[in-house]
């Protein structure tokens, strides 16, 4: 369907007028909401990630791009609601306690939406009891830290015990990232998985699941 690839174009220029009238459209053209949302939107999405990955795309392009897939998620959202369309998982984020930067997690966010996961955002300053309360009320599959401080990197290992205490360690897969954080610091506090940015956070949340 030629508007589906239209919405993709328009997704990777970060063209949200275009995105959000190409949903609209592509409806109305009796396109499946599931059609849309995987050859269109995740489909222009992966791109994004991947010129990212290739030097092409630098953090504001990527930031465009997924503010206009945004807008056409929740076009799409009460439609995929009303066919019980299932997201791939769901992820808890948020950036640790005493952190208040969020500009890094939303990002990274904005790309696990993009790829299929249902994100639940619970901001900055983030306590480990309130990351296990979430985890435990929305039965999430990951929970996923960000922290740009070297002072509330420690709060990563605090999170990760507390779910050993509450006896969920082994129910969720725990990502971490952000500016100081390093593969090594995630073997060190027994994280599942260190991404240095956003597209990786995707990718490898989805390998987790075989995807
Ligand atoms: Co702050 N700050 N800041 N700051 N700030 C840094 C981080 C700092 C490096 C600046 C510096 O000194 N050069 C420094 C930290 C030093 C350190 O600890 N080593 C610093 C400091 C010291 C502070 C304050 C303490 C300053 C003060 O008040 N004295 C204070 C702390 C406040 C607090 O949190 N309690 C503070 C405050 C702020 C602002 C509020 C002014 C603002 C934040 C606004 C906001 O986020 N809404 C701010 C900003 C903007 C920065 C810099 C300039 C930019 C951070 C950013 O947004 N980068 C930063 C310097 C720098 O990094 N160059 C700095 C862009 C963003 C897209 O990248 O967040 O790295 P990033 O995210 C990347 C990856 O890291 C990764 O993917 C993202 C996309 O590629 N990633 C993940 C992030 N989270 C992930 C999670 C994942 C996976 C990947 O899985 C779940």
């Amino acid at each position: 369907m030629a508007i589906l690839d239209d919405i993709r174009e328009a997704l990777i220029e970060g063209d949200l007028g275009s995105v959000t009238a190409g949903v609209a459209e592509a409806l109305t053209q009796g396109a499946e909401p599931a059609r849309i949302l995987n050859d269109a939107l995740i489909a222009g999405m992966i791109k994004v990630g991947e010129l990212f990955e290739e030097g092409e795309y630098f953090v504001p392009e990527m930031l465009i791009a997924a503010r206009a897939m945004q807008a056409g998620i929740a076009i799409l959202k009460p439609k995929l609601i009303e066919q019980d369309i299932k997201p791939l998982g769901k992820v808890v984020v948020g950036t640790v306690k005493g952190d208040l930067h969020d500009i890094g997690k939303n990002l990274v966010a904005m790309m696990l939406q993009g790829v299929g996961f249902e994100v639940i955002d619970l901001g900055t300053d983030v306590t480990p009891e309130k990351f296990v309360a979430a985890v435990k009320a929305q039965n999430a599959q990951f929970i996923g830290m960000s922290a740009l401080l070297t002072t509330t990197m420690p709060g990563m290992r605090a999170v990760i015990e507390s779910l050993k205490q509450a006896g969920l360690r082994d129910q969720v897969s725990v990502m971490i990232g952000g500016a100081p954080v390093t593969q090594k610091y995630a073997d060190d506090i027994g994280a599942d998985i260190y991404a240095p940015d956003g597209p990786s956070a995707a990718r490898k949340a989805k390998a987790i699941l075989g995807l």
